[in-house]
């Protein structure tokens, strides 16, 4: 058969590809290789644009359609599918949202695909071609040995990623209130055989990975010797690349873990510490930042005296935040020396605790579905915190992000990271992302610049912001 894979994006996203960086659809090239080779396999990734796809599905050439979607590339998925179906050609979708809501992705496609799909695929495909399509697959949480390896050379019908992703695990066992892993892939950490890693790793024909597991280090002794021995060996027989991955807060304190993830060619790790206020840790489950909350800084260092950065997560927009706290929250993270500062808006996710809990009380506006679900892009506010209305929320974020957009900081932050890391690669590293974090804000204030032509400002908080970025400085 010829098959086309598809990852559908939202028309408003804030989009990691708008900033100059093409990170693959791992999922779709992990697709694409266990199909083998009776199929052949196109991937259309509208992180190069939506102006291609309609016309490459209208020349015929293709007998199937597989559509992947976050939630928020949900609505452009549905209106690839009802594009397809139009024409004849059947659709399958999985992904983060089909496995969050299947029901409703049912409604819009031949076939839904929940789950981990790996050793599922191949039937899917076996039923496509006999035309007995089934409404529904369900993939489990499969032991990962012989699977999850992408096709790492396949490169998108429609543009060129520019770096390599690539998995050595999946599931996390923190189970944050706001996020999908853990009901998606589980609360046990399932890790792929080493050997079959390191052949995938000497395979990807890029010099910079982006290891895309849901958290590299784990959590507990277990893990951390696992991450241990992948990372000698890495050192031993893998191709010398440099990689960025992600993991939880606990790795900043382990010196021998740090020491050989940077031998291994790790630059930066995304942490999620999320807020500086144990009541929003706890109202988000996270009970391990619970606990470390007093140890935010020693991690912190820790992972810099091993040359590594780190790439802070931070949510605002939960029911203790204010205004104010919006500000606090960045010059905080600036303050602890994070190397490049994420701060997103508290998103309910479907498929996760928070969503049915909001949706439950009645909070959440964004809900004229499927339309809406282009606005779940963590960009802006779509239910109703307790403390400060949606509106005045967004309002202080777009300052915030103003201020983002001014990129003066960027070199002076690069310094930094180079003082604090001792380490060239590193700070070169964390200059790439701040730059693509400030040019992403600038095109966010300029989509956002008509709805927040007049807002109030507050003289303390536009301080404290603009104290936040001196202080990158
Ligand atoms: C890597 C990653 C990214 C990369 C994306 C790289 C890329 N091009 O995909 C980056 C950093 C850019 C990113 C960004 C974001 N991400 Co992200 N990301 C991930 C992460 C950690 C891994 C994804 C991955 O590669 N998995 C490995 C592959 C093999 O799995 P997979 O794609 O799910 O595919 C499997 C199955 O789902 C299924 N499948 C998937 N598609 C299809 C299609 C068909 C036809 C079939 C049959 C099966 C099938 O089979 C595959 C094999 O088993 C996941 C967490 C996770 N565990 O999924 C979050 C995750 C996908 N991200 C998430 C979110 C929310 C975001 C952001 C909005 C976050 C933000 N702060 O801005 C942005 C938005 C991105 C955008 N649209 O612009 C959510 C999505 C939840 C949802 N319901 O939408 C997740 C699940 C994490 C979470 N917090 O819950 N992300
Ligand atoms: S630690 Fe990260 S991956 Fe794990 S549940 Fe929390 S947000 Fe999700």
């Amino acid at each position: 058969m010829r098959i086309a894979l598809i990852n559908p994006t939202a028309r408003r996203t804030q989009g990691y590809h708008k900033v100059g960086s093409f990170i693959p659809h791992l999922g779709l090239q992990v697709l694409a290789r266990a199909a083998g080779s009776e199929h052949q396999v196109d991937v259309i990734d509208e992180i190069f644009g939506q102006d291609r796809t309609e016309s490459l599905l209208s020349e015929g050439r293709y007998d199937l359609v597989g559509l992947t979607a976050y939630t928020s590339g949900a609505t452009r998925a549905y209106e690839l599918a009802g594009f397809c179906r139009s024409r004849g050609l059947p659709v399958v979708m999985g992904g983060a949202h089909a496995s969050a809501v299947p029901d409703e992705v049912a409604r819009y496609v031949d076939s839904v695909a929940v789950g981990e799909c790996d050793n599922l695929w191949t039937d899917i495909l076996a039923d496509a071609a006999a035309g007995r399509l089934q409404p529904r697959y369900v993939g489990g949480q499969p032991d990962l040995a012989g699977l999850g390896r992408a096709q790492q050379s396949l490169q998108p019908v429609n543009g060129r990623y520019d770096v390599a992703c690539l998995q050595t695990s999946r599931g996390c066992p923190v189970g944050c209130d706001f996020c999908s892993v853990t009901r998606l892939s589980g609360p046990q950490i399932r890790r792929r055989p080493i050997d079959e890693i390191i052949e995938e790793w000497n395979e990807t024909p890029r010099k910079f990975i982006f290891v895309v597991d849901d958290n590299f280090f784990g959590v507990g002794q277990a893990h951390a010797e696992w991450a241990k021995q992948l990372l000698t060996e890495i050192i031993r027989r893998g191709k010398k690349r440099l990689w960025f991955s992600q993991t939880s807060i606990n790795m900043g304190g382990d010196e021998e873990g740090l020491k050989l993830a940077y031998r291994a060619g790790c630059r930066g790790m995304l942490v999620g510490f999320e807020t500086f206020n144990v009541d929003s840790l706890r109202d988000y489950h996270k009970g391990l930042n619970v606990k470390m909350l007093d140890r935010y800084q020693e991690m912190v260092d820790g992972f810099h005296r091993c040359g590594i950065a780190v790439f802070g997560g931070f949510i605002v927009g939960s029911d203790r935040d204010t205004e104010e706290t919006v500000a606090d929250t960045a010059l905080q993270a600036v303050r602890l020396g994070v190397d490049i500062v994420q701060i997103t808006n508290l998103t309910p996710l479907p498929g996760t605790r928070m969503y049915d809990r909001l949706m439950g009380e009645g909070r959440i506006f964004a809900r004229n579905y499927p339309e809406d679900w282009e606005r779940y892009t963590f960009v802006e506010t779509i239910y109703n915190p307790n403390n400060v209305s949606a509106r005045r929320l967004d309002e202080t974020i777009f300052e915030l992000r103003q201020a983002a957009a001014e990129p003066a900081w960027v070199w002076k932050r690069t310094l930094k990271t180079f003082l604090q890391t001792r380490s060239l690669t590193t700070a070169l590293f964390v200059h790439g992302m701040n730059r693509g974090w400030a040019r992403m804000a600038k095109l966010q204030v300029a989509a956002d610049a008509d709805r927040f032509r007049d807002i109030p400002r507050c003289p303390q908080r536009s301080e404290k912001i603009r104290r936040s970025f001196a202080l990158r400085s």
